[in-house]
């Protein structure tokens, strides 16, 4: 008897864990049917990139090409380089997969200062984001290696974050972009025994941001943020800069995938907007706390406090009126 209850439980159990797995899968299926598409995407052999005229890609700084990579700063102080494709994008719904490897000879936070990936409406400019220019409009992503904001110590580096511009938002790069970023995660991407992956999905609005930089061959979640609202006809780019701290920083491959989305007829009609944005982009402002917990903290935390007490004190009638009536009922 016990075991026949037992066996119906476990194939209980199978049937639920074979359609849970079933349902991930499914889910996976959306973006299965992927398409590559070779005119946004750069990898070897990097064939005339940068000098052919029929090449997809233009350099920028010290940006060269070897066999093996698309080299943006070499491990010299003061480079800027950047890599900048030529053709507009006009998908609606991508992911990109991009291969890169940050090394160098630099001991302990002795490197810097990391590289960004973009998907901007301007392109080829120089400035101080990473080698790319400040108020840029559309999509950054960043690979931070070296820490500016030192006092803080409330995260480590290298840190990975994103970040849309509308061409007046600023990145804060003595703060390590910390008020404007929509999300990020610590990553070790520096001198990473393994090879480092970053993928950038983009889809319904909805902007994800995975790494892969422990040789496990999977996605580990970075980033997501919905409401994400960026405009077609923006180019793809990767940059760099060393300061007086430098770095190898290498892009081995960017792919862009279409993905195949249904949409709804809504969504097909949605109007396109013209300034990037995010709704409730309030939300992200959240500004550095300079010394202690501020006001409204505070109050939280005091208000908590006293709520969790007064329930711990009617838990603890309860409880003490049980204890006595049990009591008494054994005397009686
Ligand atoms: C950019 O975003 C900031 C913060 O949300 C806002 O104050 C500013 O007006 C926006 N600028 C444009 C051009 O939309
Ligand atoms: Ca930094």
């Amino acid at each position: 008897m016990f075991c026949l209850k037992s066996t119906c439980e476990l194939i209980c159990l199978l049937v639920a864990i074979c359609m849970l797995t079933s349902q991930s899968l499914a889910d996976d299926q959306d973006f299965m049917e992927d398409f590559l598409k070779r005119e946004y995407s750069l990898a070897k052999p990097y064939r005339g990139l940068g000098f052919s005229s029929s090449s997809q890609w233009d350099l920028m700084g010290t940006a060269m090409v070897t066999p093996d990579q698309v080299r943006l700063t070499p491990d010299m102080q003061s480079r800027q380089g950047a890599v900048w494709s030529r053709i507009p994008l006009f998908l609606k719904d991508w992911e990109l997969n991009v291969h890169f490897k940050i090394h160098g000879q630099g001991k302990k936070n002795l490197h810097g200062d990391g590289l960004a990936l973009w998907l901007t409406k301007d392109r080829m400019q120089n400035g101080p984001v990473f080698g790319n220019m400040n108020q840029f409009t559309g999509l950054g992503i960043f690979v931070d290696t070296y820490p500016n904001a030192d006092k803080t110590h409330d995260r480590t580096f290298p840190y990975i974050s994103m970040m849309l511009g509308n061409g007046t938002l600023l990145y804060d790069h003595d703060r390590d972009g910390r008020t404007t970023e929509l999300g990020g995660c610590s990553a070790m991407a520096r001198n990473a025994v393994y090879d480092t992956f970053l993928l950038v999905r983009y889809s319904k609005h909805r902007l994800t941001l995975m790494v892969d930089v422990d040789g496990k061959q999977e996605w580990k979640e970075c980033a997501d943020v919905t409401g994400v609202r960026i405009p077609l006809g923006y180019f793809f780019g990767a940059s760099s800069a060393t300061g007086d701290l430098s770095d190898n920083h290498d892009i081995i491959s960017m792919k862009l995938y279409q993905l195949t989305v249904e949409q709804t007829p809504e969504e097909e009609e949605e109007e396109e907007v013209t300034i990037p944005r995010v709704d409730n982009m309030e939300q992200f402002n959240v500004e550095v706390e300079e010394e202690g917990a501020s006001g409204v903290h505070l109050f939280f935390t005091l208000l908590f406090s006293v709520l969790g007490l007064s329930v711990l004190a009617v838990v603890g009638i309860i409880l003490y009126g049980r204890w006595k009536e049990n009591k008494r009922k054994r005397f009686y």
